[in-house]
């Protein structure tokens, strides 16, 4: 028993000498240590010894494990600096090194022209509203002064929604235009009124101008003795203040069922610079030099009454504008398609 505890000895340490790694040593370890190990059998197997020679092969067997748990212990320490010391070559970094610059994200196009349209009209006094993008026809139409079946609804080319009819209001659309919120605002009974509703608004149309998902703003002031200079001088601040000094809108007569009278806005086209041509082409987003944003006028009584106005007293304006289109039309921007605006693609995304 003394040469196997002694060969013991000088297998495990050889062992341990020989691990190249922590697995391999750890392998080792539990060959010779272990609970079911080489040595523990052999401290078994020393119950067999007759009692007198048990003390010596006690003490020989305590040196052993001394011996071999100390070996274990200088190659742990070994294979450790080994380690450290690859660390140093292999894992090293220069901190003096200059930094790598985190992803850093903006706000998109149309969050941020929604953030400069509200800042332009709140310093006028208008309050930021939002009505709801699943709208009552009531609101969205027959509130308006177009009573059910009216042609000029077909304008608004509007998503229904299969859902049951309000016994008052009427079928449920996806909100075809913020004016929707006009009649929502004067419900409020609050006078005078300065709106500015900024909305999601939807419509079956998809063309380089037109998308079926886009937002409005529709500001709405009701007061006394409001008249279409005041509609005039606000629009006019706004185009001035959203496209600086050198573009040009104009109002052109249109007919809306809610405003009478009623017009169209239109400002110069900042891809062709107003005159209709890109190169030899005619220009791909306006084709005359002037691009349609939004319509306006005068508060129709009828419209009045249904928010609970009284006419006679109250007058008032409205206008209504696309704001990717308005954005479209910033300096500069020259964005000849408005679709590229929700394709999610970073190619263009990354430009602003
Ligand atoms: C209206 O929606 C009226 N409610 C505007 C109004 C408000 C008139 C208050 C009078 C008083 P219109 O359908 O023209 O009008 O749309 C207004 C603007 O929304 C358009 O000039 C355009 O800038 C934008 N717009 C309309 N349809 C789309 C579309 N499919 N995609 C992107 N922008 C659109």
């Amino acid at each position: 028993m003394k040469e196997q505890f002694e060969r013991l000895q000088t297998e495990a340490s050889a062992a341990f000498a020989a691990a190249k790694d922590a697995a391999e040593l750890e392998a080792a370890e539990i060959k010779y240590l272990g609970r079911k190990g080489e040595m523990a059998s052999l401290m078994q197997g020393m119950a067999g010894l007759p009692s007198h020679e048990r003390p010596a092969m006690g003490k020989l067997a305590n040196e052993v494990k001394i011996a071999i748990d100390r070996a274990l212990a200088e190659r742990k320490k070994e294979l450790e600096a080994e380690k450290l010391g690859k660390l140093a070559t292999e894992e090293w970094i220069d901190l003096t090194a200059p930094g790598t610059r985190p992803p850093e994200g903006h706000l998109h196009l149309v969050t941020d022209a929604i953030a400069t349209v509200t800042d332009i009209f709140t310093r006028l006094g208008f309050t930021r509203v939002r009505y709801p993008e699943v709208e009552w026809d009531w609101y969205a139409f027959e509130a308006l002064n177009m009573p059910k079946d009216h042609p000029a609804r077909d304008e608004w080319e509007t998503f229904f929604i299969d859902a049951p009819e309000h016994p008052k209001l009427g079928k449920m659309v996806l909100t075809p235009h913020t004016s929707s919120g006009q009649v929502r605002e004067m419900q409020k009974g609050v006078l005078p009124i300065r709106m500015i509703n900024i909305s999601k608004t939807y419509r079956r149309q998809i063309t380089q101008r037109h998308l079926p998902m886009f937002h409005q703003f529709e500001g709405m002031m009701i007061d006394k003795d409001v008249s279409v200079t005041h509609l005039k001088g606000v629009l006019d601040h706004f185009a001035r203040e959203f496209f600086g000094p050198t573009r040009k809108t104009r109002l052109r007569p249109y007919h809306f069922q809610f405003t009478e009278p009623s017009f169209e806005i239109d400002v110069t086209c900042d891809v062709c610079g107003g005159t209709g041509q890109y190169g030899n082409a005619k220009c791909k987003l306006c084709k005359e030099g002037w691009l349609e944003l939004g319509g306006a006028g005068m508060i129709h009584p009828n419209v009045l009454k249904a928010g609970g106005v009284d006419p006679e007293k109250w007058s008032g304006f409205a206008f209504g504008w696309g704001v990717e289109r308005t954005m479209m039309m910033r300096e500069g921007l020259k964005l000849d398609d408005i679709r590229h605006l929700y394709k999610n693609d970073f190619r263009f995304l990354r430009q602003f």
